[in-house]
């Protein structure tokens, strides 16, 4: 990937629809070196690595929220280039649904993060280090978020269980290959199926979430996302800092977030009584 593009024109904007992803060479060359300096900073006030323990390179260290620990990265939020993204994608109200940072470790196995009808929910990746398809770039499979699909709700059921049903390692699953170098910028559909295989102990990557803005008739499935954040012990799903420092633009991206998470404190509460360290992801 090499070449800046940070407008969405309406060919990419078909193409996200039909295949679930999109790669934005170079979006970010111009303040990469920060960003990736912030994202060590976020880590070292942490311990280095998951649960203020150092990384030791053995499993995913992971953070949640993670742009939200500092006020730079919440400032992705609002930069023109991802903003631009986020509402052509989503739509002008759409949602900030959290984020997470990592040391990944390792291959990660086939699959989505969600399987969601009719609210598109969007993640936009950052990985720190150059990757190629052997050394752990992000893996997609073009139009597997279509959930109406045939092929695509095939794969749903079939994807663990590549090397019984198909014969192929999940590295051998045909896929495309996001390639990517510091600066550029991948995102794709929740639903669409992504993996990664052959990272080293130390593969440095954050993400940013969002949604298109739940309609009043299905706010209980996104009070149930929400519920999902209890598994890192958070009471809130976004940072003080997130919040003290929005504007009233960013403030819209947050307030449908904020208005259906009272459930989340009692959520976490039980959480932290019954796992040893918050989720690694
Ligand atoms: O880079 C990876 O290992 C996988 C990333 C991923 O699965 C995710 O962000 O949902």
């Amino acid at each position: 990937m090499s070449e800046v593009d940070s407008r969405l024109t309406d060919r990419q904007i078909r193409f996200f629809r039909t295949f679930g992803y999109l790669g934005f060479p170079g979006l970010l060359s111009d303040c990469i070196e920060e960003i990736t300096g912030e994202f060590e900073k976020v880590w070292a006030d942490r311990g280095g690595g998951h649960y203020n323990r150092p990384h030791e390179g053995k499993a995913r260290s992971c953070i949640v929220p993670f742009i939200d620990q500092r006020e730079r990265l919440c400032a992705l939020l609002d930069d023109p280039r991802i903003a631009a993204i986020a509402r052509k994608l989503l739509g002008d109200d759409f949602n900030y649904m959290g984020s997470d940072g990592n040391y990944y470790v390792g291959d990660t196995g086939w699959h989505s993060d969600g399987w969601h009808q009719g609210i598109a929910h969007l993640k936009i990746a950052f990985y720190l280090d150059p990757l190629t398809r052997e050394t752990g770039a992000l893996q997609v499979i073009p139009g597997s978020h279509l959930i109406e699909d045939r092929y695509a709700s095939g794969l749903q059921q079939e994807i663990g269980r590549s090397e019984e049903l198909w014969g192929v390692r999940g590295a051998e699953v045909p896929a495309v290959a996001l390639e990517t170098g510091p600066g550029d910028i991948v995102c794709f559909n929740h639903n669409t199926k992504h993996a990664a295989f052959g990272g080293g102990a130390r593969r440095r990557m954050f993400t940013i979430n969002l949604c298109q803005r739940y309609p009043e008739n299905r706010l209980p499935e996104l009070r149930n996302y929400i519920s999902g954040f209890a598994r890192f012990w958070v009471d809130c799903p976004y940072s003080d800092t997130m919040i003290r420092t929005a504007s009233a633009e960013r403030t819209r991206h947050l307030e449908q977030v904020l208005n259906n998470s009272s459930h989340l404190p009692e959520l976490s509460r039980k959480a932290r009584e019954e796992m040893p360290e918050p989720s690694r992801g």
